[in-house]
Order: structure tokens, then sequence, then C-alpha cells
């Protein structure tokens, strides 16, 4: 049985709108797809990196949450991954969100993701693919941090041709 499973997607390095869009077209591989706009978003953590191209994938797929998170791990080295430091410039970095209501704690994964309710470019993605959804008992939409959103919309949902 299928899951549905929401994957965040960044990057700040290299042609990040072509490596995003390679990304959703590799996720549309593990199930069904749907894509949220694509955002830039200033830098959260050092400020001496270039902004982000933030999107969040909705995907609904049959493999377990470990099995999934080789498959985005996998795709990430693909990218040619580069990551110069803890909250730094990366090429491609996929997080697996939300793994439908479970709750994940182990060496390699936790779900729902650390900081999920208090980054605006997880919480506005993920508004444009469910405006009900709610998060560790929290509805999305009333969060306060999207009054000051800090997000710029690049392109509408039809950004990554799928
Ligand atoms: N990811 C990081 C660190 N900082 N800032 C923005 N705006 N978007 C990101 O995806 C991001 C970040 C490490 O995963
Ligand atoms: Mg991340
Ligand atoms: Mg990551």
């Amino acid at each position: 049985m299928s899951t549905m499973t929401y994957i965040g997607l960044g990057s700040n390095l290299g042609d990040s709108q072509q490596i995003l869009r390679e990304a959703v077209q590799k996720l549309g591989g593990l199930g069904q797809v749907k894509v949220s706009k694509l955002y830039q978003s200033p830098p959260m953590g050092p400020q001496d990196q270039p902004p982000y191209h933030n999107a969040v994938v909705q995907l609904c797929t049959d493999l377990e949450p470990l099995q999934l998170l080789d498959e985005l791990q996998r795709f990430e080295y693909e990218a040619g991954r580069v990551r110069l430091r803890r909250w730094g410039e990366r090429t491609l970095d996929l997080d697996l969100l939300l793994y439908a209501e479970k709750n994940i704690i182990n060496e390699r994964l936790t779900v729902p993701h650390v900081g999920i309710l208090e980054r605006d470019f997880v919480v506005i993605p993920l508004l444009d693919l469910d405006p009900e959804l709610c998060v560790k008992g929290q509805s999305l939409k009333n969060l306060e941090l999207q009054q000051h959103s800090t997000l710029t919309v690049l392109a509408d949902t039809n950004w990554a041709n799928i």
C-alpha cells in the first residue's frame, strides 16, 4: 500500500533550478509526485552563502522510510552533492519531512523533520500542496511565520515539467 510522504528540496550551488528539476524527475520514479511552487529563500545559517532554491514534493510511494532515505541519499550523491559546512551551501539537499503520520526516531532519520514548523521555506511550499496539512497537531496555515515570509516565488507549480 502506498504512503503519502513529503520531501523538502534545497540547492544553492550550481544551476539550482536544473538540479531541482532533475531531482523531481527522479522522485517521480519512486511513485506519484506533486510539486509545490519554486521559491528563492535567504540562507538560514551562515549568511555568507548564496540564497537557496527551495520546493517541496509530495510523493506517494511503496518504499519503507529507510529505503526511501537510501534513494534520497543516492539522488543527492548523483547530483554531485557538495556540502561544505553545517547549515552551509550545498548542491542538492533532499529531506524526508513527513512519512504519513508516522513518528520515526533512529540514528539515520528523524520524522517529522527537525525544525519543520519553524522554517518558512518548508511550511509555505507544504501549504501549496495541502492547505489543510497538520504536523505535530499544529495546523500549518495558522502558523505565524506565514505572515512574515522571506520567500520569493520563482515559478508556479509547472516549473519541474511533470
Ligand atoms: N538548508 C540548509 C541550511 N540553510 N537555508 C534555506 N533558505 N533553505 C535551505 O534549504 C537550507 C538553508 C541545510 O539543509
Ligand atoms: Mg535540509
Ligand atoms: Mg538534509
